[in-house]
Parts: C-alpha cells; structure tokens; sequence
C-alpha cells in the first residue's frame, strides 16, 4: 500500500483541501445554475429539490440538488475526488465495495449566517467516524465542499478543529468556547476557518469537529456539499432520486445515488425497473 501527501494530512488533520478541483467552465455552470435558483419558502420543492436549512441560521440550504441539473450531476463522481472518497470511506476491496451519496445540497449564506461547531471523536458516532486500520481507510463519512466563491475572512468560512477526528474527550473549559455559537469572532479553542478560492473543494471527515464562523461581509457565500460514504448508508433525509435522473445517468454516477436497485417480485437485480 502507498500513500500520498494528502493521505498524511487527512490522517492527520481530517481535511485535505484539493486545490482547482473543478474547472473554470463547470464553476461558471454551477454559479448559473445558483442564479436560477427559485425563490422558496422553506419546506418547499422545485422538482425532486427540497428546501430544507439544517441549521436556520447557516442559511439557504436546497436538499437532493443532485436532481438540479447537470452541473450537479458532473459532481456525483467528478475525477478530482471519487477515488479518493472511495479509497477513504468506500469499503473498497470488501464485499460491500463502492460508494454512495448520503446527503447532497447546496447553501447560500448570507450576511449573519453561520453555523454552530459540532462532531468530533468524542461523540463515537459510527455514520460519520475515522478509521484507518491495517493500514486501510475506513472512514464512515467523508464530506466534499465546494466553493463557488471565494471563501476569506467575514465570508462566513467553515471552520474546522484540525485533528479532531481522534479526539477522545473534550474539557468543559473549551466545550464553552464552542458554545458561543453566534459570535465566533475570537475563534473557538483549536480551531482554524479554512479559506478557500471558487473551485477548491474542502475534503473533510464527518467526525471532524466543524461548523462555519459568521458572515460578516455583504453578498453570499456559496458552496456544494456532497457526503460520500458506504454503499450500505440510507440517505439522511430520505429522499429518493427520481426515474427520470436515474435513467439519464451513466452507469457509473447511477451506482453511486442507487448502489442497491430495487429488488420487486418480477424485477431482474441489477435492472433498474
Ligand atoms: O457551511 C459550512 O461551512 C459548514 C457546514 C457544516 O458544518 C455541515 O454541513 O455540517
């Protein structure tokens, strides 16, 4: 088995930031496409598309945005990042080899939107934790954030604790820092916000303690998150792709949302209906 540089840093920080993961021309598709977005109230739908903001306070958030076109699409299995994933959370050479996507969406942030600090080893939690073991990855969840802006100071960047996916405990003293959920101005014991250019992609493991710090700035932050992990997940909040994107799809993106096709009496496996 040989590792990379950015093996070391996830290892060791539980992010890798991959610089111009996509290019140009698809960024300028992405930003159209964030353009065109309709106004929703929250709860609403366009299409198979759901506004659904996780924290109300991080700002807009549209869940399933696999199902918002093509620019979204491109990103299911983008050469950048898939085989990394797949090294890292895809049970790879297993008998449950593959990926899927647990969640997918895209957030809007505007000014005095943030998001609370949360995860971290300490919480045990199985769907999302690091694992490396005889020398594989077997890491739960593994998140891909990407910036359609530049992402700098007041933009209401995300924050990270670097190395806390290994962290076992975390003492009162600081537990309170994280607590300040709002005013992240002086920022939380050990942690860094991580600044990004439009086409980078923060790559991070869910147990990773994360959140983002205010936006401060006018204007928006936008970003695409895609939570990657084993073929045998559920997606978080249970939407289910629909025919028509399915069908359209390669083989090899279609794998990755649908990794198990419905087995119904009178269906081949394997077959999609
Ligand atoms: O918006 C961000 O930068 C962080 C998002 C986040 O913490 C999450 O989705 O779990």
């Amino acid at each position: 088995m040989s590792y990379d540089t950015l093996d070391y840093h996830f290892d060791l920080r539980g992010y890798v930031i991959l610089k111009n993961a996509v290019d140009s021309q698809h960024l300028s598709e992405l930003n159209k496409a964030f353009d065109q977005f309709p106004d929703l109230p929250y709860m609403g739908w366009w299409g198979n598309v759901q506004r659904l903001d996780n924290n109300g306070e991080a700002g807009l958030e549209l869940q399933n945005i696999v199902e918002g076109g093509e620019p979204f699409e491109k990103l299911i299995d983008h050469p950048s990042w898939v085989e990394r994933a797949h090294r890292y959370c895809g049970e790879k050479g297993t008998y449950v080899d593959g990926l899927f996507i647990d969640e997918c969406f895209a957030s809007v942030r505007r000014t005095g939107g943030f998001f609370p600090i949360h995860s971290g080893g300490q919480a045990g939690i199985v769907r999302n934790q690091y694992r490396f073991i005889n020398g594989i990855f077997r890491c739960g969840q593994v998140n891909i954030l990407l910036a359609l802006t530049d992402i700098g100071p007041g933009d209401g960047g995300t924050l990270v604790v670097p190395g806390s996916h290994k962290t076992s405990f975390v003492p009162e003293e600081v537990r309170k820092t994280y607590q300040d959920r709002k005013n992240y101005t002086t920022l939380p014991e050990g942690a860094i916000e991580v600044h990004l250019k439009a086409g980078d992609a923060l790559m991070f493991v869910d147990a990773l303690m994360h959140g983002a710090t205010e936006r401060t700035n006018p204007g928006e932050r936008r970003v695409v998150i895609y939570r990657y992990g084993p073929i045998w997940g559920s997606t978080r909040h249970g939407f289910e792709y629909s025919d028509e994107l399915l069908a359209r799809l390669t083989p090899e993106r279609r794998k990755i949302l649908q990794p198990n096709p419905r087995r119904l009496p009178g269906t081949k496996f394997g077959v999609l209906h």
